[in-house]
């Protein structure tokens, strides 16, 4: 396996200005024409072999210049010798025979339930033809598909159809990662949309039929986001149609090929009956997504895989502007913290840590990870704090005028900031390249009426980084007087040195912090405080996010007691969130996050941070008795809610619904807790939407009940993979830890546990590994569950397998029992023979 370094960019020996291709689709050989127009790189003079990537394609024909050729051939390419090339521009013709029906690797041109499609980020275009499959090449495609299938769509705008044929031609130059191609029986869901200059776009959702009607919530997220863009960044849509494909077999979410999104049909379809408020905040969410990465990822892409995070990043952070302007910003900006920590704090603090712009890898699908993609994201929600508003507007103007057709890197997104703002980024760069999540300390001073925090901060080692320098942290911060009045509105601190002090004066009386308002740095803010300061934050702060973060610390406390310390569960926690979740005053989706407990693998984090050894199994049981605590507290109270709750409004998918709905299956769960489950019961019986089935299910599950209503759910919902899914991981969710791992079992030997589907096996092996206690059992039933099916994805589908492997990326936390446990399943995917480049990269790193 060999490891790529950043450090050895070289622009490509030859530019493609212009592809031809020709597909003759049939399921076991398609032939695939291509004509290249190339012409040698003036960036690199002289005279060089032309190498194209290729895997997996059978030769058939090669010419250069209308010559047959006899190119050198192994197993990543090929490879002309110069002196079989012309000195100036010329035309290669090349014609590869491949089986999309053998495909599983559901990378390159690849089929899904008699559908053809095609992934190719990030290096899956060498699988469908011989070429220069890296994103600084870019260049116009035409494509023509012959098939009898009756849709046949490929990137840009339709040029010519017939019977049996398709022609696209898409105007913009592109690299190959954004290539598309699909066919199929497929039925539209339309629409149209006038750009703010006046362009008509035809906008179409396809899917299998069927499908058609559960289309409408995809179709309006894609309006209300192309509006957006047009609104926020000034960015219009720049061609005739937009196309996206729902494809029930992908590995990941979706895909931003221009011209034509193909889409992971879970983040598409959707009607009440079948999707959770949740489902379709995330709709929403990925479909904006790809659609912003039209302007960022594909007019300016990126020159390297390392510039991953240069799109990614900037993507994420659009699409979380653009959903905390559709819903309660508030709420919304929580929600990312919630999945930040889960995912990203994580990856940062184990083996696999690494920095936004990663400096080598050697299998980039491995790079898709949290901290590309979410740290990258809030590594711009801070440059924005930075430059404020006004700066960021500008920079981002530079950035789109700049760099449009470009294949940019973070220097260039860099430096539109310095050039816009005058500021100077050069100790900001280190976001790109330590990794790590900083810790930050705080110590208070109180004296003559000057109030002083003083803030440390470090960064513990990273594999390859033992030590970090400081770094930029703008702290956002307010205070409030001990009545509950804010006497300093949030101002940010820009933190730039190890050690930093900041003073305010002319305050009457001593204040209480609110520190890190919004959210404003990824850091661990490490602040002790007694209980009744992280009470007082939660009924008095006028900071949303901080509100909801001192009640997340005051839980955190309290479970860590519990677990480290046998002490029951405070009254005054239970007395804070009494006060909260009563206040009807409150946002009901703000009250149902305050009553959601931290997760459990969230906590063996902390544990872990505080130098301890977290137990899964007693914090399973903490986390069990604080639920427990809370139903006692909340008492009647809960019913009530419930009542209140339950307007019986018609459904609408807006977040204000959902946040009602949330709060009162987050009561109805822990009423579970004091009448068995007889309410939760009655709610899955007249559920009216897919939201209140698996609440009411879920609430069933956790205390044991629900036998019943999981075979109704199965018997209703067994003809659709998309709910079937909801099912399988939900069981795993809430299974006892002892029983997670022959639940897994039993479920794994059902006929529909269909493996080969990579939404069906996260469902499944993904879920066993999100349950942490059940995961991390001390019988170490739950790794080898895991590892067994992971061996077995592996020959299939590697990108998939090498995902769900991180699970194990948190074994060095544990102790040595359970350590011993997960090495020896770790090194026994690694001696596995043929084991894939992709899986041997991230069990050797976590080995490492
Ligand atoms: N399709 C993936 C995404 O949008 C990779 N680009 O993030
Ligand atoms: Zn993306």
């Amino acid at each position: 396996q060999k490891t790529i370094h950043l450090a050895d960019y070289q622009p490509f020996t030859h530019l493609v200005e212009r592809v031809e291709l020709t597909f003759r689709l049939a399921p076991g050989a398609t032939r695939v024409l291509a004509q290249l127009h190339l012409a040698p790189n003036p960036a690199r003079p002289g005279r060089h072999p032309l190498r194209l990537d290729g895997e997996g394609l059978r030769l058939v024909a090669c010419a250069v210049a209308g010559q047959a050729v006899a190119p050198a051939l192994d197993d990543s390419g090929l490879t002309i010798a110069p002196e079989d090339l012309p000195e100036g521009p010329f035309l290669l013709e090349t014609e590869v025979e491949i089986a999309p029906e053998a495909n599983t690797a559901l990378e390159g041109l690849y089929m899904s339930k008699g559908m053809y499609c095609t992934q190719c980020e990030a290096e899956g275009f060498r699988k469908i033809t011989y070429y220069l499959d890296r994103p600084d090449v870019m260049s116009r495609f035409r494509v023509r598909i012959e098939s009898d299938l009756p849709v046949l769509l490929s990137n840009g705008n339709p040029t010519a159809n017939g019977q049996g044929w398709a022609e696209w031609d898409d105007p913009w130059p592109k690299p190959a990662y954004l290539f598309a191609l699909v066919a199929g029986d497929l039925r539209a869901h339309s629409a149209d949309f006038t750009t703010a200059s006046g362009r008509k776009v035809a906008l179409n959702i396809w899917v299998r039929p069927g499908d058609e009607d559960r289309c409408a919530y995809a179709m309006d997220s894609l309006i209300r986001s192309m509006r957006w863009d047009e609104e926020v960044y000034g960015r219009e849509y720049d061609l005739d149609v937009f196309n996206i494909v729902a494809v029930d077999d992908f590995n990941m979410g979706a895909m931003e090929n221009k011209g034509l999104n193909i889409f992971n049909s879970r983040y598409v379809l959707a009607s009440p009956e079948t999707a959770t408020d949740d489902d379709y905040a995330r709709i929403e969410a990925i479909i904006a997504h790809e659609y912003f990465h039209n302007w960022t990822g594909n007019r300016i892409t990126c020159r390297d895989w390392f510039q991953l995070c240069l799109k990614e990043g900037l993507t994420v952070f659009r699409d979380h502007q653009f959903s905390g302007d559709m819903r309660s910003a508030a709420v919304r900006r929580i929600e990312e913290v919630v999945a930040l920590r889960a995912r990203q704090f994580r990856e940062d603090a184990g083996p696999l840590a690494h920095p936004v712009r990663p400096e080598s890898f050697v299998e980039i699908n491995n790079f898709y990870t949290a901290t590309v993609y979410e740290k990258g994201s809030e590594v711009i929600a801070m440059l924005k704090t930075l430059v404020g508003d006004q700066g960021y507007k500008r920079a981002l103007d530079l950035y789109f005028d700049r760099h449009d057709g470009d294949a940019a890197t973070i220097e260039d997104w860099l430096n539109v900031f310095e050039d816009a703002t005058g500021r100077d980024l050069s100790q900001f760069k280190l976001w790109y390249s330590q990794a790590g999540t900083p810790r930050l300390q705080v110590a208070e001073d109180w004296q003559d009426g000057v109030y002083t925090l003083t803030f440390t901060q470090s960064t513990p080692p990273t594999p390859g980084q033992p030590e970090k320098a400081p770094r930029v942290i703008p702290i956002n911060v307010g205070l409030l007087n001990p009545n509950g009045d804010e006497v300093v509105p949030t101002i940010m601190l820009e933190m730039t040195q190890e050690r930093q002090s900041f003073r305010f004066q002319g305050l009457a009386a001593r204040p209480v912090p609110s520190i890190l308002r919004g959210f404003s740095a990824p850091v661990v803010l490490e602040r002790e405080a007694p209980p009744e300061e992280r009470a007082f934050l939660l009924a008095h702060d006028t900071d949303p996010f901080n509100k909801w973060e001192a009640g997340r610390a005051l839980a955190k406390d309290v479970m860590a007691a519990m677990v480290l310390q046998d002490a029951p569960p405070s009254p005054a926690w239970l007395d804070a969130v009494a006060a909260v979740a009563f206040d009807g005053g409150l946002d009901p989706a703000f009250r149902a996050l305050c009553l959601r407990l931290p997760a459990e693998d969230d906590m063996a984090q902390t544990i872990h941070a505080m130098g301890r050894i977290p137990d899964p199994a007693r914090i399973h049981s903490a986390r069990r008795a604080m639920a427990g605590a809370l139903a006692i507290r909340l008492g009647e109270g809960l019913v009530q809610l419930c009542r209140d709750l339950d307007d019986g409004a018609e459904f609408s998918p807006s977040a204000e619904q959902a946040g009602r709905r949330a709060l009162r299956l987050a009561a109805l769960a822990l009423l579970a807790r004091r009448d068995g489950g007889k309410l939760a019961a009655e709610a899955f019986a007249g559920a009216r939407s897919m939201t209140e089935e698996i609440g009411a299910l879920a609430a069933l599950l956790d205390v044991g009940q629900g036998a019943a209503e999981l075979q109704v759910f199965a018997d209703r919902w067994g003809g659709d993979a998309n709910v079937m899914d909801k099912w399988f991981a939900l069981q795993l969710a809430l299974a006892e830890p002892g029983e997670a791992a022959e639940l897994t079992e039993r479920l794994t030997a059902r006929a529909d546990f269909d493996w080969k589907n990579p939404n069906r096996f996260r469902s499944v092996v993904g879920a066993l590994a999100a349950n942490h206690a059940g995961f991390h059992h001390l019988s170490g039933r739950g790794y080898r569950v895991v590892a067994d099916w992971l061996l077995k994805l592996d020959p299939l589908n590697p990108q998939t397998a090498a995902r769900v492997s991180t699970a194990f990326e948190t074994w060095p936390r544990y102790d040595a029992a359970r350590r011993k446990l997960a090495q020896a399943e770790l090194e026994r995917i690694l001696a596995a023979p043929d084991l894939s480049g992709d899986l041997r990269e991230m069990a050797g790193r976590m080995l490492a």
